[in-house]
């Protein structure tokens, strides 16, 4: 029936002309039918957060209409698909970005205003989607704006977490958690599609039967979860390819009823069904530990199973056989989260399919690739074999036969060298037996992925080395990126216009390559006179919220300075806090003739701790505690500022990085996989001040050292560095911040005795003390560009 209406509508209308038209009075006609309709308010009446959630259905309503003629397209040009799997995604605010994307900002704008509403306004009643906790889950998002924008046939896979990353809320300088309930007033984003639906199977155990005379093995689950849909349309810039991001819910499954409800305990079973929904209630909000929890491992299989049954009934709807699988089907893992889908299609192609294992193993070697995100052994995931043969039995056992199968072909290769081949079994062995997700993925992956050239470095000399010894050609890189629709187009629009104005052409959306085609403006005053003012403003409307959530009030002719990412010791925000007590210290104990000649700053942090994640907390605290200090001096006035933005999430970077005239991206080297916040902030014409690591030196080739600030150790000169740490004297100065600090200048000195433990008595991991003096140059150059630019030099 589907396909009828299909092809009725593409022979009246055109496949790709929309019934509806984005005419501002269509726009408007559509927004009050919303109101009274679907938000079921008076046309007459209604508010701020009603207008936004009319809008966003109306607009809605134009993303449902590409969404089904794309899905119309490539269901009749079959092309290969691409599935990206990912347990998390940091979309943010959805408004903004489609009205952008759909290339109808101005006409809502329009619309709104003959209603007497700004969409400014209207912007800024929509939470922010926190389905995730950090680098790679905003990746996960800029990379799904760019599939639709790059017209490809893609779709994301995901969970549909009740809560998503907690509200920090700072009380006393002190971090606190509190749950994100994104979804109390209603998504109108998401399109639930209750009849597409999978039941996802745990625990119960494997027999063995006989079948046509072949014994074969037969998982018999003991637990059934409904997953059910949610839809969520990505469109494309500049393109009608209108993508989809896919997230499962669970709920309880109607199977069995009958059995439970017989034991005359109704209220009983009713209630433990409903635990089924537990299983997709929140993010975990570590990104970078895994403690082998049994919630997590079922969020990761049930979000695994609900796809790949989808992907496989796509696949099957078209095709009668698993030939062309791989020809039609990526499968791209966002690191090794998603894992368990391998096993999955494994299974599937073997015990229900009855397809032979090495025919079914070559089909998914060729389908699945995969993204790590990590830099570290320690970093990486592993489940107790135990807990995983529990709930999903038959998978365990797969995952062993993989195992025998990958070890008998190493000791071929390289003899019985046990020790190298206990290293690369993906099953550790121990007190407690693990299964190493990601030893599992490469084995079974065709290609393994990089996130920046020295990240591939890495991972060659360090982390797989030995894999990458066996099967070179697996490995490769793709350097991360950022998309210029969200991160200039919808935060930074002035900016847009200006660059667009001077390039005379607006392809620079879709490629952000032409915008090298600045560099013949660059010494042109009235280019720089016209950015200068476009930055002033973007400061102007960050100062204001700065005032508003702090009560500190910051000027605008002062150098705002910003560090902001998740909270973690490798990315050294203590670096940071030192660097500004540093600052302090020489204000304080200047003349005061010479306090003229300092440069003023605004110092902006804001990041999120892991609740578990002790030392991190201590840096907010301290970071707190620093400012308080600061910005409560007499002495320093407007010279120095110190705030911390509290929640930092994707909706406050939109705000904080249009109006930065600095960024600090200050990781150990080594320990960046890639960085992306440091490119959003480059577009927004914000210099770095880095450590040359991640993809910071692949920028520091395209854009030269002189245009920006690099300082410390390089990433082959740490592990040397990490040696001699012992014998190695910190420097005068940073023996004398972080004294400071001991002693109780900012109060708390117990408190803080265990974070500076951390840097000092041989103890410096991150190599603080190393990197000290470097990092103070740096930042003296950077005073000295703000001055120069100050002075039209720039
Ligand atoms: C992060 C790395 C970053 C990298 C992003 C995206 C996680 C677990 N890892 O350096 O730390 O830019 O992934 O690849 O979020």
């Amino acid at each position: 029936r589907r396909s009828g209406f299909a092809g009725r509508a593409e022979r009246m209308f055109g496949l790709m002309d929309g019934f509806l038209k984005n005419d501002p009075w269509s726009l408007q006609k559509d927004v009050l039918h919303h109101v009274e309709y679907t938000v079921a308010r008076s046309r007459f009446s209604f508010d701020d957060f009603e207008a936004y959630l009319a809008l966003s259905y109306a607009i809605r309503d134009r993303l449902i209409e590409r969404w089904h003629d794309t899905q119309v397209y490539f269901k009749r040009k079959d092309p290969k698909r691409l599935y990206f799997l990912s347990l998390e995604f940091l979309m943010g605010r959805s408004l903004s970005n489609s009205a952008v994307n759909l290339g109808i900002k101005d006409q809502c704008s329009d619309a709104l205003n003959q209603l007497g509403f700004e969409f400014e306004q209207l912007v800024e009643q929509e939470g922010d989607a926190a389905l995730g906790n950090g680098g790679l889950a905003r990746l996960s998002a800029c990379q799904m704006d760019s599939l639709a924008t790059l017209d490809f046939p893609a779709w994301g896979y995901g969970l549909r977490y009740q809560f998503g990353l907690f509200r920090q809320v700072i009380l006393d300088g002190f971090q606190h958690e509190q749950p994100d309930y994104w979804l109390n007033f209603g998504n109108p984003w998401e399109i639930e599609r209750i009849h597409v639906s999978y039941a996802v199977k745990f625990y119960g155990a494997v027999e063995e039967v006989l079948l046509n005379g072949v014994n074969c093995k037969v998982w018999i689950p003991g637990e059934t979860v409904e997953a059910v849909a949610y839809d969520n349309p990505i469109p494309g810039y500049g393109t009608k390819n209108t993508i989809n991001l896919r997230l499962w819910a669970a709920k309880p499954s109607g199977e069995g009823d009958m059995e439970s409800y017989n034991t005359g305990d109704y209220i009983n079973a009713v209630v433990n069904r409903q635990r089924a929904e537990t299983i997709s209630s929140v993010l975990y909000p570590d990104d970078r530990s895994y403690q082998g929890k049994e919630l997590r491992l079922k969020q990761q299989y049930f979000f695994v199973s609900a796809s790949v049954q989808d992907i496989m009934r796509r696949y099957t709807d078209s095709h009668s056989n698993f030939d062309e699988f791989s020809n039609k089907v990526a499968l791209q893992l966002n690191d090794t989260h998603p894992s368990l889908a391998i096993i999955e299609v494994m299974r599937i192609l073997v015990d229900e399919e009855n397809i032979e294992w090495n025919r079914a193993w070559s089909i998914v070697c060729d389908s699945f690739s995969f993204t790590t995100h990590t830099v570290s052994s320690e970093g990486l995931e592993k489940i107790p074999a135990d807990l995983l043969g529990s709930l999903l039995p038959r998978h365990l056992e797969i995952i062993n036969e993989i195992n025998f199968l990958f070890m008998e072909e190493l000791k071929k290769k390289l003899g019985l060298n046990y020790s190298q081949l206990s290293q690369m079994s993906i099953v550790e062995e121990g007190a407690v037996k693990n299964i190493r997700m990601a030893n599992l993925s490469i084995v079974c992956c065709h290609a393994v992925n990089g996130v920046s050239r020295v990240h591939l470095e890495l991972l060659k000399k360090r982390v797989f080395k030995d894999f990458c010894k066996l099967w070179p050609q697996k490995f490769q890189y793709k350097t991360n990126g950022a998309t210029q629709r969200r991160w200039m187009l919808v935060s930074n629009p002035n900016l847009c216009s200006l660059i667009s104005e001077w390039l005379g052409t607006k392809a620079w959306i879709r490629d952000v390559d032409l915008m090298i085609g600045l560099k013949e403006f660059a010494s042109n005053t009235d280019m720089q006179h016209e950015w200068r003012m476009v930055k002033r403003v973007n400061k102007m409307r960050l100062a204001e919220y700065i005032e508003a959530i702090s009560g500190v009030k910051v000027s605008v002719d002062a150098m705002f300075d910003v560090q902001i990412k998740r909270i973690h010791e490798y990315k050294r925000q203590l670096l940071n806090l030192f660097g500004i007590i540093h600052r302090y210290d020489c204000i304080k104990n200047m003349e005061k003739s010479d306090r003229m000649k300092v440069v003023p700053r605004v110092c902006i942090v804001g990041g999120k701790a892991a609740p578990g994640y002790e030392i991190a907390k201590k840096i907010i605290k301290l970071c707190h505690a620093v400012a308080e200090t600061i910005n409560n001096d007499p002495d320093v006035g407007d010279l120095l500022k110190l705030v911390f933005i509290p929640d930092y999430n994707v909706s406050v970077a939109e705000l904080v990085i249009p109006g930065s005239d600095l960024s600090q991206h200050l990781s150990t080297a080594g320990h960046e996989a890639s960085g992306t916040g440091s490119m959003k902030f480059l577009m927004n014409g914000c210099l770095l001040l880095a450590t040359s690591d991640g993809s910071t030196i692949e920028i520091i080739e395209e854009i030269g050292n002189d245009n920006m600030f690099v300082f410390g150790a390089k990433v082959d000169e740490v592990p040397a560095l990490r040696e001699m740490k012992s014998s190695l004297k910190a420097p005068l100065q940073f023996a004398r911040v972080v004294r400071m600090v001991r002693d109780g200048y900012f109060g708390h000195k117990d408190y803080f005795e265990s974070l500076c433990n951390t840097v000092e008595n041989g103890g410096d991991f991150y190599l603080l003390g190393n990197d000290f003096m470097s990092y103070l140059e740096a930042q003296a150059a950077a005073d000295k560009t703000f001055v120069d630019q100050e002075n039209g030099h720039a």
